[in-house]
């Protein structure tokens, strides 16, 4: 099973973090962890083709941050984007809107004022608050309870969330193959990494058999493969 914190070390060597910041080589910076929420990040960052540098952020011994993380996003979470002025951004979702709004050429977000502009925000904000944070729940069952007892209950009902969260999305999200019908925008990206995190992905991608158009579709792209591989992405 694959999830956001458990994929294998990369395969491919990245520059060594340190050396990353040490040198101010190009113009945004991608905090990221292979397979984390990083990923539709990268992958979106690949397709604009801008210049970026990738820098993993370790885990320490006791599954904590580094302190010189924690300086750059105070909950230690992946992703965050050091943008070229040198400010620090967090939330992913948010990272997706504004990267594509900067490269309006890329055509990966709809104009504001349409109603597909609508219905981008609309899945995009529902991924990251609905999808996004029940598979926080499935992969960290302890975080949310103070009783350790109380583990399996919470991923059992975040699996069962889940399962409802995706049938809603493929229920409402129209006919495909992307959420605004037949162009890609950097909302399907974030849909097919939360839908790779899935805790039952081959069963979901037999059940939904328009889930599984986006997620192919986006898998195969050109310039998202490689960053789905490195990010060992299925
Ligand atoms: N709301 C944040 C959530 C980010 C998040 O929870 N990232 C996870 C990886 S998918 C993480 O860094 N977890 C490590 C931890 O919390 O210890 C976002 O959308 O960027």
């Amino acid at each position: 099973m694959l999830h956001c914190q458990e994929r294998k070390p990369l395969a491919v060597q990245r520059t060594p973090v340190y050396d990353q910041r040490m040198q101010n080589t190009s113009a945004y910076k991608l905090y990221a962890r292979p397979g984390a929420g990083s990923a539709a990040v990268e992958a979106l960052l690949a397709i604009l083709g801008v210049a970026h540098d990738v820098v993993d952020v370790p885990k320490e011994a006791d599954g904590t941050a580094p302190d010189w993380y924690r300086a750059i996003n105070p909950r230690t979470e992946v992703p965050a984007l050091q943008l070229p002025d040198g400010s620090i951004m967090t939330e992913s979702a948010a990272m997706m809107i504004h990267l594509a709004d900067c490269h309006p050429e890329a055509g990966l977000a709809p104009r504001p004022g349409t109603a597909e502009r609508a219905q981008y925000l609309r899945w995009l904000s529902y991924l990251s608050a609905t999808v996004y944070s029940t598979d926080l729940r499935l992969y960290y069952p302890e975080r949310y309870s103070t009783d350790p007892a109380h583990a399996d209950a919470v991923k059992a009902r975040a699996s069962s969330d889940l399962a409802r969260d995706y049938a809603i999305f493929d229920q409402e999200m129209g006919k495909g193959p992307f959420i605004t019908g037949k162009t890609m925008t950097a909302a399907d990206i974030y849909a097919a990494m939360l839908l790779s995190w899935s805790d039952d992905f081959p069963g979901l991608m037999k059940a939904k058999p328009k889930l599984k158009a986006l997620y192919d579709a986006i898998a195969a792209h050109p310039k998202i493969a490689p960053v789905w591989r490195r990010n060992g992405m299925p």
